[in-house]
């Protein structure tokens, strides 16, 4: 049996605030450190020993794995970062109260910027001070891979070789990995791992800093998902995340 869990980062300073965040580099709240905690602790109770983490190149993903490492006692293993599992480029929305542009623009239109599969929001300038064309931490990656906006179609573009050429056949190796990433670079990952349609994909909310196990049999086939921790409280956590693109 080979267990992968996927966990997006505790509450970031921007998620309490409502911001669109996408590739900006923002820290995680008090609460977030809080969850982090939690999430270690709880995945060191359930008895995991991973043999490898991967986390993007975002600071509110990598100081939630240090949290969680540090909790499990395995601040000692490898960890790798990629840019490929940075989260879905927000474009001009990065900034962006989102219960406001629900004001504006309507809950329809911002769920669609939110959820839909292939709409992207309107691009960022390239010239734009935030834009990954202006950050060094990207000098070493391609121009034609840097986005300046995103849908959720082409984060997995862009996830996907990543997927297969290293995380994928580690785990088949390894047989216990970690990711650490952010809402839509996890719900496009969860998508091709249990093949969801483009129609489904909308309903699915990933909650901060809950632990998404995924267990595969030796032949890599999927046999079970499931999140960690009370079903009651993940649900409403759920429902919350779906309810920030709303109307106050
Ligand atoms: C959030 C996700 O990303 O937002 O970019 O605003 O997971 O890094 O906090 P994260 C963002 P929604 O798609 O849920 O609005």
């Amino acid at each position: 049996m080979k267990r992968l869990v996927l966990l997006r980062h505790g509450e970031s300073v921007w998620n309490k605030e409502n911001r669109f965040t996408g590739w900006t580099d923002v820290d995680l709240s008090e609460k977030g450190v809080e969850e982090a905690h939690k999430a270690g602790k709880l995945l060191r109770a359930e008895g995991f020993h991973f043999a490898k983490a991967y986390t993007s190149y975002l600071k509110r993903a990598v100081k939630t794995l240090n949290v969680v490492l540090d909790e499990m006692d395995l601040d000692w293993i490898p960890v790798e970062k990629s840019w490929r599992l940075n989260e879905k480029h927000y474009g001009d929305l990065q900034g962006l109260n989102k219960a406001e542009m629900a004001e504006k623009y309507g809950d329809e239109q911002v769920h669609i910027w939110r959820r839909s599969y292939d709409v992207p929001p309107h691009p960022m300038q390239k010239e734009d001070a935030r834009s990954p064309f202006s950050d060094p931490r990207y000098a070493g990656v391609a121009a034609e891979h840097l986005p300046l906006t995103e849908s959720l179609k082409d984060t997995v573009c862009r996830i996907l070789p990543y997927w297969e050429e290293v995380i994928r056949p580690d785990l088949q190796k390894q047989g216990e990995l970690i990711i650490a990433a952010h809402g839509n670079s996890l719900r496009g990952i969860i998508k091709v791992l249990k093949n969801i349609s483009d129609e489904d994909i909308p309903a699915l909310n990933l909650p901060t800093a809950v632990p998404y196990l995924f267990e595969f049999d030796d032949d890599m086939n999927l046999v079970a998902d499931r999140f960690l921790g009370d079903p009651d409280e993940i649900r409403a956590l759920q429902e919350a995340v779906a309810n920030q693109g709303k109307k106050k």
